[in-house]
């Protein structure tokens, strides 16, 4: 069991949280067999996760993968634990919140131990869990407000491809250029950076230029009152039908439920959609029971896995919740995992979020370079396992930039002051 710390660059990308930081922290896991067959998997970076992985070692090694559940199920079985934080986030500092740890650490050590089974079995990992319902799966083009930059720093500065984006028609801009290169059918901004007046006029023109046969979202990290919550809701009745929703416009399942009473009330079905308010299975009764919200985001990465997606999605589909994917800075080995997970997901309807085109060729760790996403889609390949294998070369390079970064986990208050505003403070609830 290696578990392997690297940086990849990442533009300045704005949020609610603050501002992206130069690179992104993600770790490597190879769990190698006594075969000499390597399962890999990604998951979130830094300090912290390591730590897991260390003390986990010595149940992980000699274990089956075949008998994941029964050795360690239980990790993700006890997560029972309810937050109000944000668990989509970085990953937390060791006993801040345990059971939150361990869905997450579970979910890298089942998805590469279930790439090795494939690999060892000649098979998708798609195919082992009861098999494909979808050959390929949709992404959609996720725009973010930016400052000007790619990402990296000094003589590892990437290229800025998407140029800074500050105003609605810089987001029109930065949508129409990914959707060039990548063909996504459905578009997401991320909210909650500017007054709620402006994001709406963003969503208005992003309406105007692809028309309502793309569906739009728009995510402002909990950053609204349940007041301003339902007035974008009113302001935006037209532009979220066909398919759009809003995602976590204000905090905790209670103005979640707030929300959708008063917008029920006005006659306004806009579903809300969450990977805020509602993060773990015992998130879910409160969920149901109030209404509060009506698309779950589901992401392999801190659900437990791929297994507990597809329980997600029976879920879901029980209660009659939709079911999207949430994503954060990634490459192409989550993506292969996001992309298995969503083919045996009978019931996801919506196309799935990824930051994949924020990230550059030039950190990539899959060997041959990028996973190609066409026609917003990501196919599913015929190769065994997640269907992709580590550059070893390019490990090492990510491994390096880690050593010099000067950061162990994601900080994106102090990033903006950095680099935007000295003064500048998280409220998380600014309008
Ligand atoms: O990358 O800044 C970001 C996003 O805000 C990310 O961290 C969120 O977890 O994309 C995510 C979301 O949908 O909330
Ligand atoms: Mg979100």
């Amino acid at each position: 069991m290696r578990a392997h710390a690297i940086a990849i660059a990442d533009p300045p990308l704005r949020s609610s949280y603050g501002l992206h930081a130069p690179y992104a922290l993600r770790t490597i896991l190879e769990l190698e067999n006594d075969d000499g067959i390597i399962g890999i998997s990604e998951t979130h970076g830094g300090a912290a996760i390591l730590v897991g992985f260390e003390a986990l070692k010595p149940r992980v090694i000699d274990m089956d993968p075949y008998r994941l559940t029964g050795s360690l199920l239980p990790m993700v079985e006890a997560d029972t634990s309810r937050t109000s934080f944000d668990r989509s986030q970085t990953y937390r500092v060791p006993g801040e919140n345990p059971l939150d740890e361990a869905a997450r650490l579970y979910s890298a050590i089942e998805i590469a131990s279930l790439d090795l089974i494939g690999k060892s079995v000649k098979q998708p990992v798609c195919d082992l869990l009861g098999g494909r319902v979808r050959d390929k799966v949709s992404f959609s083009a996720y725009a973010f407000y930016k400052q000007v930059g790619g990402g990296g720093e000094g003589a590892d500065a990437r290229e800025d491809e998407y140029g800074e984006a500050l105003t609605p028609e810089a987001i029109v801009d930065q949508v129409r250029q990914m959707i060039e290169t990548y063909g996504f059918r459905d578009i997401k901004l991320k909210g909650g950076v500017f007054e709620p007046d402006l994001e709406v006029e963003a969503i208005r023109q992003l309406r105007v230029e692809f028309g309502s046969q793309v569906p739009l979202r728009l995510d402002p990290n909990c950053a609204w009152s349940v007041k301003t919550s339902i007035k974008v809701g009113q302001a935006l009745i037209e532009e979220m039908k066909d398919g759009g929703y809003l995602e976590d416009p204000t905090a905790e399942i209670g103005g979640m439920a707030d929300v959708r009473r008063e917008l029920l009330q006005a006659g306004i079905s806009t579903p809300l959609a969450s990977n805020v308010a509602v993060t773990s299975f015992a998130d879910l009764p409160e969920t149901v029971e109030k209404d509060a919200v009506q698309i779950v985001l589901c992401d392999p990465h801190y659900w437990g896995g791929l297994r507990q997606v597809q329980y997600l999605g029976k879920i879901c589909r029980t209660f009659g919740l939709g079911l999207s994917m949430h994503s954060n800075s990634h490459l192409g080995i989550s993506l292969m995992a996001m992309t298995h997970a969503a083919a045996v997901t009978p019931h996801l309807t919506y196309a799935c979020d990824t930051h994949y085109p924020w990230q550059s060729e030039e950190d990539e760790v899959v060997a041959g370079g990028r996973v190609p996403i066409s026609d917003g889609c990501v196919a599913i390949p015929d190769q065994p396992g997640l269907g992709v294998e580590l550059d070893y070369d390019q490990l090492a390079r990510g491994k390096e930039r880690y050593k010099k970064c000067a950061y162990r986990k994601r900080d994106d208050e102090a990033e903006m002051r950095k680099h935007v505003d000295p003064n500048w403070k998280r409220i998380p609830q600014r309008w």
